[in-house]
């Protein structure tokens, strides 16, 4: 039976007659609702398809074809391990187009067209939501990290600050810090200076740490025949209070712990005990003197007690060298006639005196006063001192007297003896203004061309030669004004002033700019060497000393001058990228280089030219004496006219 047509209602009735119905569509009928509904499917969902919104949830961005490239992630994993921004690269995207064959050619187009601009727009947004966002976390970065570098600043100041105040409070130490000069040239030098200091310091830290020297070049260690033949860390001790007075307190700190832990002065091999003695106790006691801590006092007491056997000849002119595991000493092989040089044991008596001061102890000054004494009875030889002397016999060497090398500190410290006990060491004071009175007398000479300069007198005759080790002399003779005879004081000026002078001149005259290790005043040569093993320079710090000392008193600027252009030619021939060498021919603008930076470069010349350009409050004069390393002891009255822990610094 044949299906009835499916009717629409109103002609399911005819003449109120209902028409009879069937129950089923015909296939005919079937097909055509089956095609109307897939043609409507296909229309909506082809018309969904082209709302971006729509596609962009089923296929992503891009071209549909895009689905089987690598898609960037919706936000990249910056700084990830395995997947960095910089591995997608949007513009390499959008130049690929891709072609779908199944397309008509005109629509295809339409559609990459619109996907191109579609893309740059995308791009456009990316780009200036990226940079926006980067520019955003490199600011939050940069205020971050200056925050940071903020607070460590405050801290460390703060810490600074701190480690000073206590300075102040326990030890009365006057003028520890600062001095921070007002004009900005004066501070970019000092800054500089300072630097250097810091240079130099970090390179010993680094290659040569707890040896006693660096060589810079090979980046090792050094050691010379005076520290024996063990590391004791000259440079530590050496440089340790430089650091402090300028401040750098993390350098000091380490420096500081490494004493407390290592410095125990164990050389097998003899040491110098005129080394030993202004090198370390100097440096220790200075420690001591600035900070108060109880440490540095201990180590000098430890080393000086290793010191004391040397003392034990016939006369109590010690020797030169000591055995410190056997206690047994002697005197340098290639000294005349195995004297003792007065440089030496003449050289003590304010680290010895000071330690008495210290611990109650009278034996370190009982050493040192009996030197004394041993030779203010002798005769002078026309009122001159001999350098070499015979500790078993008391009696004087050959006849030679130098203001430089062998004789040099002996003087310096009778002035300063005299200066560290209040000005009340009178004697002291007196063999020190006899002895410029022979000297200047004996041995002061001007040359041609009317440069004054101090030679060696050796048997009746002035030698025509000048050491760098006497240039300290313009310095000292400048300090000694004060307190000196009236008929003294003018003359003192002037020898300060002329031999700082002729000084600076050996300087100037080379090549380099720095100045030899002697110079000479012979036919049309004046203030230059001659000869080739006079030539070099090692670090020296004598010239700029009395640079410093002439500032000091005068305030005329040719000295502030003159100290930063040899601080120029230290860093032009001396630096090295691994620390300062000195060098071996001043007159070769292109010198070989010895490869040593000695401890006293940080100790001495450093420190000296950080001086000449800070302002008198940082270590006044009339609250400290250097020793002849520069170490600064506290004045004994002037300390006590401030400090209520005078009388108890024990
Ligand atoms: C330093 O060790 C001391 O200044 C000493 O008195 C002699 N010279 C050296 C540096 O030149």
């Amino acid at each position: 039976m044949a299906a009835a047509p499916l009717l629409p209602t109103h002609r399911r009735y005819v003449n109120g007659v209902p028409v009879p119905q069937r129950q089923t569509l015909r296939m005919s009928e079937k097909f055509m609702v089956l095609l109307i509904v897939a043609a409507f499917l296909f229309v909506l969902v082809g018309a969904m398809f082209f709302l971006p919104e729509f596609r962009e949830k089923v296929v992503g961005p891009g071209e549909p074809g895009d689905i089987f490239r690598p898609q960037p992630p919706a936000s990249p994993p910056v700084g990830g391990l395995k997947f960095h921004q910089h591995d997608f690269d949007p513009v390499e995207n959008v130049a690929r187009d891709v072609v779908d064959p199944g397309k008509s050619r005109g629509k295809q187009e339409l559609e990459i067209e619109q996907e191109k601009v579609l893309q740059e727009a995308r791009q456009v947004l990316n780009k200036f939501q990226d940079d926006d966002v980067k520019n955003d976390i490199k600011q939050d970065k940069a205020k971050l990290q200056q925050q940071r570098e903020e607070e460590e600043k405050r801290k460390q100041e703060e810490q600074n600050k701190e480690l000073l105040e206590v300075n102040r409070v326990d030890t009365g130490a006057v003028g520890v810090s600062g001095g921070e000069p007002t004009d900005h040239d004066t501070k970019m030098r000092r800054d500089k200076i300072k630097e250097m200091m810091k240079f130099a310091w970090d390179n010993y830290v680094q290659y040569a740490w707890g040896q006693n020297e660096l060589k810079p070049i090979s980046r090792r260690g050094h050691s010379a025949s005076i520290f024996g033949n063990s590391a004791m860390g000259a440079t530590i001790v050496d440089g340790l209070d430089t650091l402090y007075v300028m401040g750098l307190m993390d350098e000091y700190k380490k420096g500081r712990d490494w004493i407390a832990t290592n410095l125990k002065m164990e050389a097998t091999a003899d040491i110098s005990v005129f080394e030993v003695t202004i090198r370390f106790l100097g440096g220790l006691l200075a420690a001591f003197a600035m900070t108060g801590d109880q440490m540095f006092k201990d180590k000098a007491v430890l080393i000086a007690d290793k010191l004391l056997p040397a003392f034990n000849t016939p006369t109590g002119i010690p020797w030169a060298l000591i055995n410190t595991k056997r206690g047994n000493g002697r005197n340098w092989g290639w000294a005349s006639g195995g004297s003792s040089l007065l440089a030496e044991y003449g050289t003590l008596h304010l680290e010895f005196a000071y330690l008495t001061e210290l611990t109650g102890n009278s034996v370190y000054l009982d050493k040192v006063k009996r030197v004394r004494e041993v030779i203010s009875e002798l005769d002078k030889p026309d009122g001159l001192y001999p350098i070499y002397i015979n500790p078993k016999t008391g009696k004087w060497g050959q006849n030679h007297a130098s203001l430089g090398a062998m004789g040099d500190s002996f003087y310096e410290y009778l002035l300063k003896s005299w200066i560290m006990s209040g000005k009340v060491d009178n004697n002291a004071r007196r063999m020190y203004d006899q002895a410029m009175t022979a000297i200047d007398k004996m041995m002061v000479q001007k040359s041609a061309s009317g440069l004054t300069y101090v030679g060696d007198y050796k048997n009746k005759r002035v030698e025509k030669k000048m050491d760098h080790l006497s240039c300290f002399s313009g310095g000292m003779f400048m300090l000694g004004v004060e307190g000196a005879p009236e008929e003294l004081k003018d003359r003192y000026k002037e020898l300060g002033t002329e031999i700082t002078h002729t000084c600076h001149e050996s300087y100037i005259r080379s090549a380099t700019k720095l100045g030899p290790e002697a110079f000479r005043f012979e036919g049309n040569v004046e203030a230059m060497s001659i000869r080739q093993n006079e030539k070099y320079y090692i670090l020296r710090p004598e010239v700029i000393e009395s640079y410093f000392y002439m500032w000091r008193f005068t305030k005329d600027p040719k000295y502030r001058d003159w100290g930063w252009d040899a601080a120029q030619a230290l860093e032009k021939y001396c630096r090295t990228p691994g620390g300062f060498t000195g060098i071996r021919d001043v007159y070769n603008a292109n010198p070989a280089q010895d490869d040593v930076q000695q401890s006293f470069f940080l100790a001495e010349t450093l420190k000296y030219l950080y001086l000449l350009f800070s302002e008198d409050t940082l270590l006044p004069l009339d609250f400290w004496v250097f020793n002849t390393e520069a170490h600064p002891l506290p004045i004994k009255t002037s300390i006590g006219a401030k400090d209520s822990h005078a009388n108890d610094r024990r």
